[in-house]
């Protein structure tokens, strides 16, 4: 999945949706605070940048990013439009950062199958900190601007889907 040629803050501002009044939640995790804080940025200025109100951002942390999937869950039970997960797992010595993946990828995935306010996959999984720093706003771009346009595109998707349910 490589993504070489593709900067993770580059989107064409034609296809993002009005974001006016949407509410987004945004959990973030502590470990590895330098990246998760610029990611945190990234999200934040973009959602705003398309329409989205300060006021409309809430932001909760938790320990590490195995937490992520207790935070989402709760945070999406708050009347949040969507939800995005910030974390970052470095590659250590032991296999241990392979389970944390596994669980955050799989229970952020079983959440937005369950219900229905959408959850955006904001975990950066790298085998060092210069592949972190790369992509929390170096030269690969930032994962927290892809996130908001994600979850700006999402919203619209359950607000559109559900309109074409009632016709
Ligand atoms: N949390 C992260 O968000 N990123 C990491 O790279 C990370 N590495 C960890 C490595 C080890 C050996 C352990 C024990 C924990 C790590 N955690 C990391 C924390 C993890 O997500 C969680 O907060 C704790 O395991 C407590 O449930």
């Amino acid at each position: 999945m490589a993504t070489k040629n593709h900067n993770l803050s580059d989107y064409d501002i034609n296809t993002v949706p009005n974001a006016v009044g949407m509410k987004v939640g945004i959990v973030v995790a502590e470990w590895n605070e330098s990246i998760t804080a610029s990611l945190l940025n990234g999200a934040k200025q973009t959602l705003m940048e398309n329409g989205v109100a300060a006021d409309d951002i809430t932001v909760m942390t938790v320990p590490g990013s195995f937490e992520l999937v207790y935070g989402a869950s709760q945070m999406v039970k708050t009347g949040v439009d969507a939800v995005i997960a910030i974390g970052c797992v470095i590659r250590g010595d032991t296999p241990h950062d392979r389970y944390i993946c596994q669980g955050v990828t799989y229970g952020l995935a079983r959440l937005n199958a369950v219900q229905d306010v959408p959850v955006i996959y904001g975990l950066i999984t790298t085998l060092d900190m210069q592949q972190a720093e790369d992509r929390a706003g170096g030269r690969m771009g930032n994962k927290g601007d892809e996130c908001a346009i994600t979850a700006i595109k999402m919203i619209d998707f359950l607000r559109n889907v559900k309109c074409k349910c009632k016709m």
